[in-house]
Protein backbone atom coordinates (compact mmCIF):
# COMPACT_ATOMS: atom_id res chain seq x y z
CA UNK A 1 0.00 0.00 0.00
CA UNK A 2 1.13 3.63 -0.89
CA UNK A 3 2.56 5.35 2.07
CA UNK A 4 0.48 8.98 2.13
CA UNK A 5 3.93 11.55 1.48
CA UNK A 6 5.07 9.17 -1.37
CA UNK A 7 5.13 10.74 -4.53
CA UNK A 8 4.21 9.23 -8.57
CA UNK A 9 5.33 11.24 -10.54
CA UNK A 10 4.77 11.02 -14.09
CA UNK A 11 6.86 12.49 -16.94
CA UNK A 12 5.40 12.84 -20.18
CA UNK A 13 6.44 14.64 -23.76
CA UNK A 14 6.90 14.54 -26.89
CA UNK A 15 9.99 12.93 -28.85
CA UNK A 16 13.18 14.96 -27.36
CA UNK A 17 11.60 17.13 -24.96
CA UNK A 18 13.80 16.87 -22.40
CA UNK A 19 12.10 14.06 -20.08
CA UNK A 20 14.85 11.97 -19.10
CA UNK A 21 17.73 14.60 -19.22
CA UNK A 22 15.44 15.85 -16.39
CA UNK A 23 15.42 13.24 -14.58
CA UNK A 24 19.00 13.00 -14.86
CA UNK A 25 19.49 16.18 -13.68
CA UNK A 26 17.45 15.76 -10.73
CA UNK A 27 19.90 12.53 -9.78
CA UNK A 28 22.54 14.38 -10.84
CA UNK A 29 23.89 11.80 -13.17
CA UNK A 30 23.71 10.32 -17.02
CA UNK A 31 22.31 7.23 -15.73
CA UNK A 32 19.18 7.76 -18.03
CA UNK A 33 19.96 7.27 -22.19
CA UNK A 34 19.44 10.47 -23.56
CA UNK A 35 20.22 11.91 -27.41
CA UNK A 36 18.75 13.93 -29.83
CA UNK A 37 15.98 11.29 -31.11
CA UNK A 38 13.47 8.98 -30.26
CA UNK A 39 15.82 7.46 -27.84
CA UNK A 40 13.94 6.30 -24.44
CA UNK A 41 11.90 3.06 -25.33
CA UNK A 42 10.77 1.70 -22.36
CA UNK A 43 8.89 2.86 -19.07
CA UNK A 44 11.92 3.85 -16.27
CA UNK A 45 10.56 4.04 -12.72
CA UNK A 46 13.33 5.84 -10.33
CA UNK A 47 12.40 4.85 -7.00
CA UNK A 48 14.29 7.40 -4.63
CA UNK A 49 14.53 6.85 -0.65
CA UNK A 50 16.36 8.20 1.96
CA UNK A 51 17.03 3.97 2.89
CA UNK A 52 18.40 3.25 -0.29
CA UNK A 53 22.25 3.25 -0.17
CA UNK A 54 23.63 2.47 -3.81
CA UNK A 55 21.50 2.92 -7.06
CA UNK A 56 20.36 -0.78 -8.62
CA UNK A 57 18.60 -1.63 -11.55
CA UNK A 58 16.52 -4.42 -12.93
CA UNK A 59 14.16 -5.16 -15.79
CA UNK A 60 11.11 -7.25 -16.27
CA UNK A 61 12.63 -8.92 -19.08
CA UNK A 62 12.44 -12.72 -18.84
CA UNK A 63 15.82 -13.12 -19.26
CA UNK A 64 17.67 -11.28 -16.73
CA UNK A 65 15.31 -9.40 -13.63
CA UNK A 66 17.81 -9.34 -10.72
CA UNK A 67 18.93 -6.39 -9.30
CA UNK A 68 22.13 -4.91 -10.26
CA UNK A 69 24.42 -1.82 -10.25
CA UNK A 70 22.62 0.81 -12.21
CA UNK A 71 25.04 2.47 -14.94
CA UNK A 72 24.51 4.24 -17.92
CA UNK A 73 25.76 1.25 -19.99
CA UNK A 74 23.55 -1.20 -18.03
CA UNK A 75 20.40 1.33 -18.59
CA UNK A 76 20.91 1.65 -21.93
CA UNK A 77 21.74 -2.21 -22.70
CA UNK A 78 18.14 -2.50 -20.98
CA UNK A 79 16.32 0.28 -23.10
CA UNK A 80 17.22 -1.49 -25.85
CA UNK A 81 16.23 -5.07 -25.06
CA UNK A 82 13.25 -6.26 -26.91
CA UNK A 83 11.95 -8.25 -24.81
CA UNK A 84 11.17 -5.81 -21.84
CA UNK A 85 8.61 -3.24 -20.69
CA UNK A 86 9.32 -1.61 -17.72
CA UNK A 87 12.82 -0.96 -16.44
CA UNK A 88 13.01 -0.21 -12.59
CA UNK A 89 15.60 2.01 -11.09
CA UNK A 90 16.56 2.18 -6.75
CA UNK A 91 18.15 4.86 -5.76
CA UNK A 92 18.63 8.22 -3.46
CA UNK A 93 18.24 12.09 -5.06
CA UNK A 94 20.70 13.63 -2.35
CA UNK A 95 19.41 17.42 -3.75
CA UNK A 96 15.97 16.25 -2.16
CA UNK A 97 14.84 16.24 1.32
CA UNK A 98 12.99 12.96 1.33
CA UNK A 99 11.28 13.65 4.89
CA UNK A 100 11.27 9.80 5.15
CA UNK A 101 8.98 9.32 2.02
CA UNK A 102 9.34 7.98 -1.34
CA UNK A 103 9.41 9.75 -4.79
CA UNK A 104 8.59 7.00 -7.90
CA UNK A 105 9.75 9.26 -11.31
CA UNK A 106 8.65 7.88 -14.46
CA UNK A 107 10.41 8.38 -17.71
CA UNK A 108 8.22 7.50 -20.30
CA UNK A 109 8.69 7.40 -24.44
CA UNK A 110 8.09 10.44 -26.53
CA UNK A 111 4.25 10.05 -27.52
CA UNK A 112 4.99 11.51 -31.38
CA UNK A 113 1.96 9.98 -33.71
CA UNK A 114 5.05 9.39 -35.94
CA UNK A 115 6.92 7.50 -33.51
CA UNK A 116 6.12 3.67 -33.29
CA UNK A 117 3.00 2.42 -31.88
CA UNK A 118 4.97 0.26 -29.45
CA UNK A 119 6.19 3.52 -27.99
CA UNK A 120 2.89 5.25 -27.28
CA UNK A 121 0.75 1.72 -26.41
CA UNK A 122 3.22 1.19 -23.45
CA UNK A 123 2.37 4.50 -21.74
CA UNK A 124 -1.22 4.52 -22.90
CA UNK A 125 -1.74 0.94 -21.05
CA UNK A 126 0.53 1.67 -18.29
CA UNK A 127 -1.88 5.08 -17.27
CA UNK A 128 -4.96 3.36 -16.24
CA UNK A 129 -3.10 0.49 -14.87
CA UNK A 130 -0.67 2.73 -12.06
CA UNK A 131 -1.68 5.39 -9.41
CA UNK A 132 0.21 8.76 -9.97
CA UNK A 133 -0.15 11.76 -8.17
CA UNK A 134 1.49 14.07 -10.25
CA UNK A 135 2.00 14.31 -14.03
CA UNK A 136 5.02 16.52 -15.37
CA UNK A 137 4.33 17.61 -18.68
CA UNK A 138 7.07 18.78 -20.80
CA UNK A 139 6.93 21.70 -22.89
CA UNK A 140 9.68 22.11 -25.37
CA UNK A 141 10.08 26.06 -25.64
CA UNK A 142 11.79 25.48 -29.05
CA UNK A 143 8.73 23.25 -30.75
CA UNK A 144 5.96 24.67 -28.86
CA UNK A 145 1.86 24.02 -29.88
CA UNK A 146 2.68 21.33 -32.44
CA UNK A 147 -0.07 19.13 -33.76
CA UNK A 148 1.51 16.13 -31.61
CA UNK A 149 1.98 18.23 -28.42
CA UNK A 150 -1.83 18.81 -28.68
CA UNK A 151 -2.91 15.51 -29.34
CA UNK A 152 -0.57 14.69 -25.88
CA UNK A 153 -2.42 16.83 -24.15
CA UNK A 154 -5.81 16.36 -25.29
CA UNK A 155 -5.81 12.90 -25.39
CA UNK A 156 -3.52 11.92 -22.79
CA UNK A 157 -3.34 14.49 -19.87
CA UNK A 158 -6.72 16.16 -20.47
CA UNK A 159 -8.68 12.60 -20.45
CA UNK A 160 -6.66 11.04 -17.36
CA UNK A 161 -7.38 14.26 -15.80
CA UNK A 162 -11.37 13.30 -16.49
CA UNK A 163 -11.10 10.52 -14.23
CA UNK A 164 -8.38 11.75 -11.51
CA UNK A 165 -9.19 15.47 -10.65
CA UNK A 166 -7.25 15.54 -8.17
CA UNK A 167 -3.67 15.01 -9.76
CA UNK A 168 -1.33 17.37 -9.90
CA UNK A 169 -0.36 18.95 -13.43
CA UNK A 170 2.73 20.91 -13.97
CA UNK A 171 3.72 22.13 -17.02
CA UNK A 172 7.60 22.83 -17.17
CA UNK A 173 8.80 24.93 -20.19
CA UNK A 174 12.08 22.97 -20.72
CA UNK A 175 15.18 24.35 -23.17
CA UNK A 176 14.65 28.48 -21.93
CA UNK A 177 18.11 28.64 -22.71
CA UNK A 178 17.68 28.49 -26.11
CA UNK A 179 14.93 30.82 -26.12
CA UNK A 180 16.51 34.18 -27.98
CA UNK A 181 15.39 37.29 -26.22
CA UNK A 182 16.37 39.75 -28.67
CA UNK A 183 14.31 38.24 -31.27
CA UNK A 184 11.54 36.47 -29.73
CA UNK A 185 11.03 37.83 -26.29
CA UNK A 186 11.77 37.13 -22.56
CA UNK A 187 11.18 34.13 -20.67
CA UNK A 188 8.11 35.92 -19.39
CA UNK A 189 6.30 36.39 -22.72
CA UNK A 190 7.21 32.38 -23.49
CA UNK A 191 5.36 31.55 -20.15
CA UNK A 192 2.56 34.41 -21.08
CA UNK A 193 1.90 32.72 -24.57
CA UNK A 194 2.08 28.83 -23.25
CA UNK A 195 -0.46 29.80 -20.17
CA UNK A 196 -2.45 31.10 -23.30
CA UNK A 197 -2.03 28.44 -25.17
CA UNK A 198 -2.76 25.86 -22.22
CA UNK A 199 -6.08 27.62 -21.49
CA UNK A 200 -7.34 27.36 -24.69
CA UNK A 201 -6.26 23.45 -24.99
CA UNK A 202 -8.60 23.09 -22.07
CA UNK A 203 -6.56 23.64 -18.94
CA UNK A 204 -8.44 26.02 -16.13
CA UNK A 205 -5.65 27.49 -14.38
CA UNK A 206 -2.39 26.07 -15.65
CA UNK A 207 1.10 25.74 -13.34
CA UNK A 208 4.39 26.53 -15.41
CA UNK A 209 7.67 26.32 -14.61
CA UNK A 210 10.67 26.84 -16.70
CA UNK A 211 13.83 25.01 -16.80
CA UNK A 212 17.25 24.38 -18.57
CA UNK A 213 17.57 20.36 -17.98
CA UNK A 214 20.30 20.11 -19.89
CA UNK A 215 22.15 22.93 -18.24
CA UNK A 216 21.06 21.48 -14.82
CA UNK A 217 22.14 18.33 -15.39
CA UNK A 218 25.69 19.00 -16.97
CA UNK A 219 26.24 21.41 -13.58
CA UNK A 220 25.49 18.73 -11.20
CA UNK A 221 27.63 16.37 -12.62
CA UNK A 222 30.32 18.53 -12.86
CA UNK A 223 29.90 19.78 -9.17
CA UNK A 224 30.14 15.55 -8.66
CA UNK A 225 32.90 15.54 -9.89
CA UNK A 226 31.54 13.00 -12.93
CA UNK A 227 33.23 13.29 -16.31
CA UNK A 228 31.76 15.41 -19.15
CA UNK A 229 31.85 14.67 -22.35
CA UNK A 230 34.04 17.04 -24.92
CA UNK A 231 31.07 19.04 -25.98
CA UNK A 232 29.79 18.92 -22.82
CA UNK A 233 32.86 20.54 -21.19
CA UNK A 234 33.12 23.02 -24.60
CA UNK A 235 29.19 23.85 -23.65
CA UNK A 236 30.10 24.59 -19.89
CA UNK A 237 33.77 27.18 -20.91
CA UNK A 238 30.66 28.61 -23.15
CA UNK A 239 28.30 29.34 -20.65
CA UNK A 240 30.34 32.32 -19.52
CA UNK A 241 28.03 33.07 -16.68
CA UNK A 242 30.61 33.75 -14.73
CA UNK A 243 32.11 37.10 -15.18
CA UNK A 244 35.92 37.90 -14.70
CA UNK A 245 35.06 40.86 -11.84
CA UNK A 246 33.72 37.73 -10.04
CA UNK A 247 36.53 35.55 -10.44
CA UNK A 248 38.75 38.60 -9.15
CA UNK A 249 36.43 39.30 -6.62
CA UNK A 250 36.17 35.41 -5.37
CA UNK A 251 39.91 35.44 -5.55
CA UNK A 252 40.23 38.65 -3.54
CA UNK A 253 38.43 37.87 -0.64
CA UNK A 254 39.68 34.27 -0.40
CA UNK A 255 43.22 33.44 2.03
CA UNK A 256 44.92 31.83 -0.84
CA UNK A 257 48.47 31.91 -0.63
CA UNK A 258 49.78 35.21 -2.91
CA UNK A 259 51.53 32.82 -5.32
CA UNK A 260 48.27 31.10 -5.78
CA UNK A 261 46.84 34.49 -6.34
CA UNK A 262 48.69 35.82 -8.65
CA UNK A 263 49.09 31.86 -11.11
CA UNK A 264 45.01 32.23 -11.06
CA UNK A 265 44.85 36.08 -11.74
CA UNK A 266 47.79 35.21 -14.70
CA UNK A 267 45.55 32.62 -16.04
CA UNK A 268 42.28 34.80 -15.42
CA UNK A 269 43.67 37.57 -17.34
CA UNK A 270 43.51 35.53 -21.14
CA UNK A 271 39.86 35.18 -21.00
CA UNK A 272 36.74 33.98 -18.89
CA UNK A 273 36.52 30.50 -20.07
CA UNK A 274 39.52 29.71 -19.42
CA UNK A 275 39.64 31.16 -15.93
CA UNK A 276 36.34 28.73 -15.32
CA UNK A 277 38.25 25.64 -16.73
CA UNK A 278 41.04 26.36 -14.58
CA UNK A 279 39.16 27.24 -11.29
CA UNK A 280 37.62 23.42 -12.01
CA UNK A 281 40.70 22.10 -12.75
CA UNK A 282 42.30 23.05 -9.89
CA UNK A 283 39.46 22.49 -7.48
CA UNK A 284 39.07 18.96 -8.85
CA UNK A 285 42.27 17.55 -8.14
CA UNK A 286 42.27 18.36 -4.40
CA UNK A 287 38.45 17.89 -3.67
CA UNK A 288 39.17 14.18 -3.41
CA UNK A 289 41.42 14.87 -0.43
CA UNK A 290 38.74 16.62 1.26
CA UNK A 291 36.80 14.14 3.53
CA UNK A 292 39.70 11.63 3.89
CA UNK A 293 42.32 14.61 5.17
CA UNK A 294 40.18 17.36 6.34
CA UNK A 295 40.27 16.81 9.98
CA UNK A 296 43.87 16.01 10.43
CA UNK A 297 45.44 18.85 8.25
CA UNK A 298 42.99 21.47 9.76
CA UNK A 299 44.67 20.21 13.75
CA UNK A 300 48.05 20.48 11.77
CA UNK A 301 46.85 23.95 10.05
CA UNK A 302 48.75 22.95 7.17
CA UNK A 303 47.85 26.45 5.26
CA UNK A 304 48.46 25.26 1.70
CA UNK A 305 45.58 22.39 2.51
CA UNK A 306 43.23 24.94 3.50
CA UNK A 307 43.60 27.44 0.84
CA UNK A 308 42.76 24.05 -1.48
CA UNK A 309 39.87 23.20 0.55
CA UNK A 310 38.45 27.11 0.76
CA UNK A 311 38.97 26.83 -3.28
CA UNK A 312 36.62 23.87 -3.49
CA UNK A 313 34.31 25.49 -1.55
CA UNK A 314 33.97 28.70 -3.11
CA UNK A 315 33.96 26.95 -6.86
CA UNK A 316 31.25 25.45 -5.80
CA UNK A 317 29.27 28.09 -4.74
CA UNK A 318 30.00 29.37 -7.74
CA UNK A 319 28.40 26.43 -9.16
CA UNK A 320 25.40 26.20 -6.83
CA UNK A 321 24.49 29.52 -8.05
CA UNK A 322 24.51 28.42 -11.64
CA UNK A 323 22.53 25.50 -10.82
CA UNK A 324 19.84 27.65 -9.05
CA UNK A 325 19.58 29.81 -12.58
CA UNK A 326 18.77 26.83 -14.48
CA UNK A 327 15.29 26.34 -12.75
CA UNK A 328 15.64 22.89 -11.38
CA UNK A 329 16.17 24.09 -7.44
CA UNK A 330 12.70 25.53 -7.93
CA UNK A 331 11.33 22.28 -8.99
CA UNK A 332 13.16 20.16 -5.95
CA UNK A 333 11.57 23.03 -3.51
CA UNK A 334 8.00 22.02 -5.24
CA UNK A 335 8.59 18.18 -5.24
CA UNK A 336 9.74 18.48 -1.32
CA UNK A 337 6.93 20.68 -0.54
CA UNK A 338 4.84 17.56 -1.52
CA UNK A 339 6.93 14.86 -0.04
CA UNK A 340 6.81 16.83 3.75
CA UNK A 341 2.89 17.54 3.63
CA UNK A 342 1.47 14.86 1.54
CA UNK A 343 -0.94 15.18 -1.03
CA UNK A 344 -4.77 15.22 -0.20
CA UNK A 345 -5.06 12.67 -3.09
CA UNK A 346 -2.75 10.68 -1.64
CA UNK A 347 -4.23 10.86 1.73
CA UNK A 348 -7.50 9.92 0.24
CA UNK A 349 -6.75 7.09 -1.43
CA UNK A 350 -4.79 5.92 1.84
CA UNK A 351 -7.76 6.61 3.83
CA UNK A 352 -10.37 4.70 1.33
CA UNK A 353 -8.26 1.63 1.06
CA UNK A 354 -7.94 1.54 4.93
CA UNK A 355 -11.96 1.34 5.01
CA UNK A 356 -11.99 -1.69 2.86
N1 LIG B 1 19.18 23.29 -25.34
C1 LIG B 1 18.68 22.37 -24.54
N2 LIG B 1 18.66 21.09 -24.92
C2 LIG B 1 18.15 20.19 -24.06
C3 LIG B 1 17.59 20.55 -22.81
N3 LIG B 1 17.13 19.43 -22.21
C4 LIG B 1 17.40 18.41 -23.05
N4 LIG B 1 18.01 18.85 -24.16
C5 LIG B 1 18.50 18.07 -25.31
O1 LIG B 1 17.38 17.51 -25.99
C6 LIG B 1 17.71 16.22 -26.52
C7 LIG B 1 16.70 15.19 -26.09
O2 LIG B 1 16.76 15.02 -24.69
P1 LIG B 1 16.12 13.72 -23.99
O3 LIG B 1 16.23 13.92 -22.52
O4 LIG B 1 16.68 12.47 -24.57
O5 LIG B 1 14.61 13.89 -24.43
P2 LIG B 1 13.38 12.89 -24.12
O6 LIG B 1 12.17 13.74 -23.94
O7 LIG B 1 13.72 11.97 -23.03
O8 LIG B 1 13.27 12.12 -25.53
P3 LIG B 1 12.67 10.62 -25.85
O9 LIG B 1 13.20 9.68 -24.82
O10 LIG B 1 13.18 10.30 -27.20
O11 LIG B 1 11.20 10.74 -25.83
C8 LIG B 1 19.15 15.91 -26.04
O12 LIG B 1 20.05 16.21 -27.09
C9 LIG B 1 19.33 16.87 -24.85
O13 LIG B 1 20.67 17.23 -24.66
C10 LIG B 1 17.62 21.93 -22.43
O14 LIG B 1 17.20 22.36 -21.34
N5 LIG B 1 18.17 22.79 -23.34
MG1 LIG C 1 13.91 9.95 -22.94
Amino acid sequence: MPRSNDLHVLNLANVSAGKSTLINALLGSSMLPVANEATTAKVFCVHSSDEHESSLCRTDSSLNSSWTEATEYKLSEFNNDPTSGLVEVRTKISSLQHYGSSIYLYDTPGQNMAVSNKHQNLTQNMLPKRFFTHIFCLIDATNRATDDEKHLLESYVLRHLENNKNVQVLFILNKVDEIDEDREGGIDEHIAKTYLYLKKTGFYSPSIMPIMARDASILRRLKFNYRLTKSEKRHVEMMQKIEPQEINKLLKSSILTDDLKSEILKKSNYTNRQSIKYLNYISCCYSSLLCKQLGETMQKKDANFIDQYCIRIRFCKCLDTLIQETGICALERYLEHYLKEGTTLLNQFVAAEETL
